[in-house]
């Protein structure tokens, strides 16, 4: 995958609160392009192997619940600087640190239910969009 492609996942939260439009509208009037969108949902497995570098964390159980308890919105971005222009967009992991006009502040609830997530390194990004989309499901 090249190097300015990220991924995101609009969370259960997101999809359940209606705010599937109006993330996509903030991240197309920001500047990316999405090259692989669908709604889906993970299964137990599914989310234990997308976090297992958390698994030792004490959230580790509840972030697997949270993440399988509904569809979510599966997509690949591009745009220059990708990664880091996408992680500026989404704010904070906890949306009460969150910069004003970012999505975790506009529509995250809490730490734990943060709305949306975006890859944190451009490696991540292709393992990650590589676990939800085959290659010509990218366009
Ligand atoms: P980010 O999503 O900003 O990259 P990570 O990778 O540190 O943050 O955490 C992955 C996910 O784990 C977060 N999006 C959030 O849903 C959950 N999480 C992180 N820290 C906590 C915490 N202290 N308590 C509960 N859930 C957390």
């Amino acid at each position: 995958m090249a190097t300015n492609r990220t991924f995101t996942m609009l969370k259960p939260d997101a999809v359940e609160n209606g705010n599937i439009g109006a993330i996509l509208e903030l991240i197309n009037t920001s500047g990316f392009r999405i090259v692989a969108m669908k709604l889906t949902q993970m299964s137990r497995k599914d989310a234990e192997t997308f976090y297992a570098v958390h698994n030792e964390r004490p959230f580790f159980g509840e972030l697997v619940e949270y993440m399988t308890r509904g569809p979510i919105v599966a997509a690949v971005l591009e745009k220059d600087n990708a990664v880091e222009d996408f992680r500026t967009l989404i704010g904070a992991t906890n949306p009460a640190e969150a910069a004003e006009g970012t999505i975790r502040k506009k529509y995250a609830a809490s730490i734990g239910e943060n709305a949306v997530h975006g890859s944190d390194s451009d490696e991540n990004a292709a393992i990650e969009a590589a676990f939800h989309f085959a290659g010509r499901e990218l366009f």
